[in-house]
């Protein structure tokens, strides 16, 4: 990295953008010395950061989550905040392909002073992207963004790795997607503070209608994640900007409540410790494998492990075992 902690911190702080990617860039490294200067400059930019509220937005391949972040974004921007966007993208380590890669660049927002767009990295795997997502997030921070809007695909894992780090959920439903009922994962809706159906705009305000009787009929089931909020079901349209006000007053509602009723510490609290012992496994694995033998055998029960040679958990311990026999030699 050619550029110091300190030259970094400064560029961060002044909104320089560039230097905001390069800090980005820093604290995705996975290499050692890269590492050792991200810990420094995450230490040193902590007092800036935390103060933004920090949104997830989920739903199908589709569902119109980009043009709803690029025009929410522009309406933020209007209303004299900065906006940051970050993207998880579960896919791209298979593909190759970033949720801001092809289909939409968020064109408009990118023109934006006050707006910066970080495409996913094209690399790696979900843990590892999801936990730097949180360190980007606290970069953006410290870089003074009001409002971190994070996509993620409506697959696998990466909803609970957003929900994770962020205070306010929000799922983007379209009509007829396929997953009205029994489709919807549970999960998901278990894990929604606001939804909002998007795509009514093409004579189906009576669908959209019908789709948000079932869905509040489908959250009627499930029990409350905050005490006195009742998740509402906004309809509009992100591509003609209809309804996006909504949704930007009720974000400003639900972040009230939670400051209210201590709920939005709690949580960050909570977040904070699953980020710690993530962070021990992560440091822990690495100095078992420093050593070349050990590096070897983890690929091997692995490999074991993934093969069902034996139960993982086998795997798992023969390997620990392994470990701790060598340092007793
Ligand atoms: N008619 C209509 N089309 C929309 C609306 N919002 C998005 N679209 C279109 O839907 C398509 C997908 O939109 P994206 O914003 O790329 O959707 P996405 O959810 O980000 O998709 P992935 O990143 O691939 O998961 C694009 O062609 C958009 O122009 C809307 O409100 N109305
Ligand atoms: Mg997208």
């Amino acid at each position: 990295m050619k550029f110091s902690t300190e030259e970094l911190i400064q560029g961060i702080r002044s909104g320089n953008k560039r230097l905001t990617a390069k800090a980005i860039t820093l604290v995705e490294s996975k290499k050692a010395e890269h590492r050792e200067q991200a810990e420094e400059l995450l230490k040193k930019i902590m007092p800036f950061t935390g103060n933004s509220i920090r949104v997830g937005v989920t739903g199908v391949p589709g569902a119109g989550k980009s043009t709803f972040i690029e025009n929410f974004g522009r309406l933020a921007i209007s209303n004299g905040k900065k906006v940051a966007v970050l993207a998880i993208d579960p896919s791209s380590a298979v593909n190759k392909g970033s949720i801001l890669g092809d289909k939409t660049r968020m064109e408009e927002l990118a023109k934006e002073e006050n707006a910066f767009i970080r495409p996913s990295p094209s690399s790696g795997f979900l843990g590892g992207v999801a936990n730097t997502t949180f360190e980007t997030m606290m970069i953006c921070e410290a870089a003074g963004y009001d409002y971190i809007l994070i996509e993620t695909v409506g697959v696998g894992q990466s909803e609970v790795l957003v929900a994770d780090i962020t205070d306010i959920f929000l799922f983007l439903k379209i009509i007829g997607g396929g997953d009205e009922l029994q489709g919807i994962k549970r999960g998901i809706m278990e894990m929604v503070d606001v939804i909002f159906i998007n795509k009514v705009d093409q004579d189906n305000l009576q669908k959209a209608k019908s789709t948000r009787l079932e869905l509040k009929r489908a959250l009627d089931f499930i029990p409350p994640k905050e005490k006195d909020w009742k998740v509402p079901v906004l309809l509009g349209s992100a591509l003609h900007n209809e309804g996006l006000g909504d949704v930007y007053d009720k974000i400003d509602e639900f972040i009230s409540l939670k400051k209210k009723t201590g709920r939005f510490e709690t949580v960050r609290t909570q977040q904070s410790e699953k980020r710690f012992d993530y962070w021990v496994q992560e440091y822990v694995l690495a100095m078992m494998k420093r050593d070349n033998s050990m590096e070897e055998a983890y690929v091997q029960h692995k490999k074991n492990a993934s093969a069902m040679v034996s139960n993982p958990s086998t795997e798992a311990k023969l390997f620990v075992e392994k470990f701790l026999s060598k340092d007793s030699d």
